[in-house]
């Protein structure tokens, strides 16, 4: 045997051996314990190998088969859970965990699977999502203070505060944590490592309860009635004022960028917003009506039956 060969091969055992999920768990209970904000930084990192802010396939076997037999006294090697066992666990395991059951783990469903730190859990908002893009927009020019189209972490870290304010009632969250925190968020949802938010790592951040535009209605919908085209135009224009303006108008862009952008930013938005808005005779006066929310649902839709035509 090569030197080479030997020496990969120790490797290899080495990391059979070792258990990530060994050192959170108590030595004696086998309970785990609560984790810090950069503890359960390091947990995310360390499974989430790929960086792609998901535990998924060989990932989630590997974070599965650690996280079950860590919890073993005796036996601590991941191979103490069988292919079989495996199967299972993940059958049962994603069933109780993947919430929006896409198969995959995000950072937010290893959230609420791990012990934390409870203020650190706080941020992540499991129980009330916001209403809808229309308030995210909202929150998104309230915290972009300097305009930049990014929530840098000065600003981050002022939503943060905020947020656990309003969740607790009370204030007693340290400087010195609420920079732990912010560091931590900003680690995981910066996906694209620029050190600040963009608008699509602030909507995985602060969740809404639905994309409107993702409603049955319009997906393969052949024709839009009367009746949809008035339930979009209700939803979005939350004042009740007759026409969809300003963060109404930017909540409707945004949700319609979802559908056919993954990753964006403000200036994605903003481009969008002129092609849509120059298809429609807009008159940039900064607000839509429901005629031209018409004419923008039926080019969706139209748009959505011949991705369909390409692929069946
Ligand atoms: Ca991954
Ligand atoms: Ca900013
Ligand atoms: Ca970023
Ligand atoms: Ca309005």
């Amino acid at each position: 045997m090569s030197i080479d060969s030997t020496s990969s091969l120790k490797r290899f055992n080495l990391e059979r051996a070792t258990n990530f999920m060994r050192q959170f768990r108590d030595p004696d209970s086998r309970e785990l314990k609560k984790l810090s904000a950069n503890q359960f930084m390091e947990v995310w990192s360390h499974y989430d190998k790929d960086g792609n802010g998901y535990i998924e396939g060989t990932e989630l076997d590997g974070f599965l088969k650690e996280f079950v037999s860590s919890a073993n006294f005796v036996d601590i090697s991941p191979d103490a859970v069988s292919d079989e066992m495996l199967v299972e666990l993940k059958a049962c395991f994603m069933e109780a965990y993947d919430d929006n059951q896409d198969g995959k783990i995000d950072i937010r469903e290893l959230a609420q699977l791990l012990p934390m730190e409870e203020n650190f859990l706080l941020l992540f908002r499991f129980d009330n999502p916001l209403e809808s893009s229309v308030e995210f927009m909202k929150i998104w020019r309230e915290y972009d203070t300097d305009g930049s189209g990014y929530i840098e972490a000065d600003e981050l870290k002022n939503f943060l505060r905020d947020l656990l304010k309003e969740a607790k009632k009370i204030n007693d969250v340290s400087e010195d944590k609420l920079i732990e925190y912010t560091d931590t968020m900003l680690q995981v949802f910066d996906s694209n490592k620029d050190g600040r938010l963009q608008l699509s790592e602030m909507a995985k951040l602060l969740p809404v309860k639905e994309n409107f535009l993702c409603r049955q209605v319009f997906k393969g919908a052949t024709k839009l009635t009367k009746d949809d085209i008035e339930r979009v135009f209700s939803l979005y224009d939350r004042d009740n004022n007759g026409s969809i303006e300003n963060e109404e108008l930017r909540g409707f862009l945004k949700d319609l960028l979802e559908l056919v952008k993954k990753d964006y930013d403000a200036q994605d938005l903003l481009e969008f917003e002129e092609t849509i808005l120059q298809g429609v005779e807009y008159s940039s006066e900064g607000k839509i009506s429901r005629k031209q929310l018409t004419m923008i649902l039926l080019a969706l839709a139209k748009h959505n039956q011949e991705e369909e035509v390409v692929t069946p």
